[in-house]
């Protein structure tokens, strides 16, 4: 009943209350049914990349602190938001840059696009950085970037910013040098937490919440991982291949608030449609193919970037087969007891 009249001695009285920072319930303008004002987008990276360029030639990394594109969803101009939960940024890095260290009480995942030599340092570990990498910077960790190669790279930033400002609880410090201290050596937490196997004294994680230890998921692990599902079980009639990234410490995600997965579409894919509470912003890896969301219809191609809103049907066709990197807000909205998802007719 948006708008219903309800006669003059209910206008003036809500005129009334007004004054006391009162309003009535019955004129409640508010949605009452899943989905958001959120609209599905995609950004495609043959148009973002020449900008990136132009960016690295017009500020420098210590100038910018971080040289990022933010993809702003188009019914959110203004929020640096790509959904009401979520961010998404590309960051580039030329060779010998720096990204000064700091740290935050968002959660951040680098999904890596294009090139190599690029390291992040996380808590006193410095993780390379290949192109299919899933890197993780849990909240509250030290966190500075570098280029040691001979040429840009390119990643994906996916934070849970707008989580935190919904709650009012976003913290930030500079560290007092470009560079945190490195305290152990490349490649530590893989090697100690990434084969399915705990050092049994094993409890803390770097953050303060209860992100995954393990700093780096690297793509040849995860694309192997998808190969085997695929020749020992069948394709979900809506997704395809799907794995999501686990936390070893707890089988859970990688992040209190995020989940991330990546997803193979074998050739000739014509998927079932869907809908989640989810929001969700996808990178292709590998291949193209197309993906209706709600009415739209979206071509992509290798390293472009699309959102999928809450509760907008989603379906994929695959005339080539194709690689999908997703992060969305399901870990939060399981927590929360919110989480709903079906498939569509
Ligand atoms: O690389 O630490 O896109 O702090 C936004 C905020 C990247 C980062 C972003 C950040 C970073």
């Amino acid at each position: 009943s948006l708008m219903q009249d309800f006669g003059p001695a209910l206008a003036a009285f809500s005129q009334e209350i007004s004054a006391q920072d009162l309003m009535p319930l019955w004129e409640r303008q508010a949605r009452l049914k899943p989905g958001s004002s959120c609209v599905p987008a995609l950004w495609q990276y043959q148009r973002m990349r020449p900008l990136l360029d132009k960016a690295a030639q017009l500020i420098t990394k210590k100038q910018a602190e971080r040289r990022v594109l933010v993809l702003e969803n188009p019914s959110l101009r203004g929020s640096t938001f790509i959904a009401n939960s979520l961010y998404c940024g590309l960051q580039i890095i030329l060779p010998g840059e720096v990204a000064p260290s700091h740290r935050h009480s968002p959660n951040a995942l680098r999904f890596i696009i294009e090139g190599e030599g690029a390291y992040t340092a996380v808590a006193g570990e410095r993780t390379m950085m290949s192109p299919g990498d899933f890197i993780v910077t849990p909240n509250w960790a030290w966190h500075d970037h570098g280029n040691l190669g001979n040429e840009p790279v390119v990643w994906m930033d996916g934070l849970d910013f707008a989580i935190v400002a919904l709650f009012g609880a976003m913290f930030r410090e500079d560290y007092p040098q470009d560079r945190h201290p490195l305290t152990r050596q490349d490649g530590d937490a893989l090697a100690r937490y990434g084969s399915g196997l705990l050092p049994v004294n094993t409890d803390a994680t770097p953050g303060q919440g209860s992100a995954t230890p393990v700093l780096r998921y690297p793509y040849d692990r995860t694309r192997q991982a998808l190969e085997q599902l695929s020749q020992r079980a069948d394709a979900d009639p809506a997704q395809g291949y799907k794995l999501r990234y686990v936390n070893p410490a707890n089988g859970g995600h990688p992040f209190p608030t995020m989940a991330a997965c990546m997803q193979w579409l074998p050739r000739g894919f014509d998927g079932k449609a869907m809908r989640s509470s989810e929001n969700a912003v996808y990178s292709v890896v590998e291949g193209c193919g197309s993906v209706v969301i709600g009415e739209q219809r979206f071509d992509f191609r290798a390293h472009d970037t699309f959102v999928v809103p809450s509760w907008e049907p989603c379906r994929f066709e695959a005339p080539e087969s194709c690689v999908l990197f997703s992060y969305s807000d399901r870990a939060a909205q399981q927590a929360l007891g919110l989480l709903r998802e079906e498939r569509v007719a």
